[in-house]
């Protein structure tokens, strides 16, 4: 008989619930997947995250480096040339649905007039720039499909600049690991190299062909339909490349770092 891990005051059922979460996109064969998350143990967490489970802290540090291990795993499954979705102009969501981690009230209102693009980290131009600048470089439109965790998605129309024309342009190293920003209201992600470089990833000004609406993120957000909804920042105000991890706001509270969907 396999024996079990029994602490007293672990809520044994909702760890192996986060567990069964991080685990199922790594289980590709979708007849085992279910057989083999069930059989899931908080021993079998221990085992696969090289983790003791003792107490409240180490069930923390094994479920983060298993969601670690998912990063990687995400990462080497990541296919540069595979696109997502796009959709005709008739299947666009209105009203697209407002998002953040407050209320729509509060969304960040940003100056256009004093407001700077930051740039830093590796690269070989850190001047900052005006949005007037970002909108004379080559634009590019894809209507695609958001996806929030919390449970709903809906198709949106975005123009501006792709990301990778823009990393060009200030010389990034692309060989570096991340990609961070960080946005007016405190929010803030990183991003892989891969999906930084990816065709559609794109730094977007427009929102349905109007200047993107302040509570969707004035004066610019990160749209990657290669990702999930909270790994697109709003509200940029800073960009940063980096071969240091820096993690996110809602991914330091548990949620996936690499955030693919
Ligand atoms: N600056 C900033 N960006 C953010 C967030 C936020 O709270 N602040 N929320 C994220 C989440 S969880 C989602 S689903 C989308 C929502 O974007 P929308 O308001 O355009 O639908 O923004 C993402 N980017
Ligand atoms: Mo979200």
């Amino acid at each position: 008989m396999k024996k079990r891990i029994q602490v007293p005051g672990l809520d044994e059922a909702s760890i192996l619930t986060d567990a069964r979460k991080i685990l199922a996109p790594q289980i590709e064969d979708r007849s085992r997947r279910s057989f083999l998350l069930r059989g899931l143990t908080l021993g079998g967490v221990a085992m696969l995250s090289g983790c003791n489970i003792t107490d409240n802290d180490s069930v923390e540090t094994a479920l983060s480096s298993m969601s670690r291990f998912n990063d990687r795993v995400q990462g080497w499954l990541f296919n540069p040339n595979a696109m997502a979705p796009t959709y005709p102009a008739s299947m666009i969501t209105r009203p697209f649905p407002f998002n953040a981690f407050y209320g729509i009230e509060d969304a960040p209102t940003v100056e256009e007039e004093s407001y700077r693009l930051e740039v830093t980290g590796l690269v070989a131009d850190k001047r900052s720039w005006r949005l007037e600048e970002l909108r004379a470089m080559a634009q590019t439109e894809q209507i695609t499909r958001h996806i929030c965790v919390e449970g709903w998605s809906a198709i949106g129309r975005w123009g501006g600049v792709r990301f990778s024309d823009f990393l060009k342009r200030i010389g990034a190293d692309t060989d570096a690991k991340y990609v961070g920003f960080k946005c007016a209201d405190d929010y803030y992600t990183s991003i892989d190299m891969a999906t930084a470089l990816h065709a559609q990833t794109q730094l977007s000004l427009t929102y349905d062909g109007a200047v993107l609406p302040r509570e969707y993120g004035f004066p610019m957000k990160l749209r990657m339909p290669t990702k999930l909804g909270y790994k697109n920042p709003k509200h940029i105000q800073a960009i940063f490349v980096s071969n240091t991890f820096s993690g996110g706001y809602w991914e330091d509270q548990g949620y996936n770092w690499f955030g693919g969907s």
